[in-house]
């Protein structure tokens, strides 16, 4: 009897159009990786339009979002009113998280990134959180790739 291949959840990973870090991106790549996602990585800089195109393209479980230059909060407002506002991607889970503002602004930016119609927001150091939160919105990874170290 042959197996079918171990259907991992696929996770569209993307910064912001403002942001050019990716050492955050490259993380974050790695650690949904290890807790059995299949990552695209879009990388930093990602125009609005490249976000929205390569989710309708790849139709993604899900979105995560990573923004750490300060732009986040506004930049992540804008481009999820625009996939709330595309129906064919509007109802795609979607977070945020990183260092997404300047100063100590946190729970007001958190409620604003979620009135503008993110799924969850998660703070600088909220990395640990991400594989858990998002086995909920998704499904959690039926079985790690053989060799993966638990
Ligand atoms: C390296 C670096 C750069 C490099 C980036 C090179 C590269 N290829 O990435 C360069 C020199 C290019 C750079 C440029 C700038 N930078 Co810079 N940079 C840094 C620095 C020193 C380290 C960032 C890094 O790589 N960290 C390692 C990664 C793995 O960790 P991380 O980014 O912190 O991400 C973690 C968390 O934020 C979290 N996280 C991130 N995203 C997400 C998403 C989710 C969903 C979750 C759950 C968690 C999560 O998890 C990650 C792992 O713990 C930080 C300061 C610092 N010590 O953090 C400043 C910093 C991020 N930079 C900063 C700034 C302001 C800039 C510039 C605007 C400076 C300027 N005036 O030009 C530009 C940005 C230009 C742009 N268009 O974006 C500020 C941001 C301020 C803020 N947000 O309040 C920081 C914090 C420095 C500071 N203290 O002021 N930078």
């Amino acid at each position: 009897m042959t197996q079918s291949p171990v259907q991992r959840p696929s996770v569209l990973l993307s910064s912001v159009s403002s942001d050019s870090h990716t050492w955050n991106l490259v993380y974050l790549a790695l650690l949904l990786e290890e807790n059995g996602y299949a990552v695209t990585n879009l990388g930093s800089c990602v125009p609005d339009d490249l976000l929205i195109a390569s989710a309708r393209e790849l139709a993604p479980a899900a979105i995560v979002i990573s923004s750490v230059n300060g732009h986040g909060r506004i930049d992540g407002a804008r481009v999820i009113r625009k996939i709330r506002a595309a129906p064919d991607i509007a109802s795609l889970p979607v977070v945020i998280g990183g260092k997404l503002g300047i100063g100590a602004a946190g729970e007001e930016q958190t409620q604003d990134l979620l009135d503008a119609g993110f799924t969850l927001v998660f703070g600088d150091a909220d990395a640990h959180e991400l594989s858990t939160a998002l086995a909920g919105l998704v499904g959690v990874p039926a079985q790690r790739d053989p060799g993966v170290a638990a």
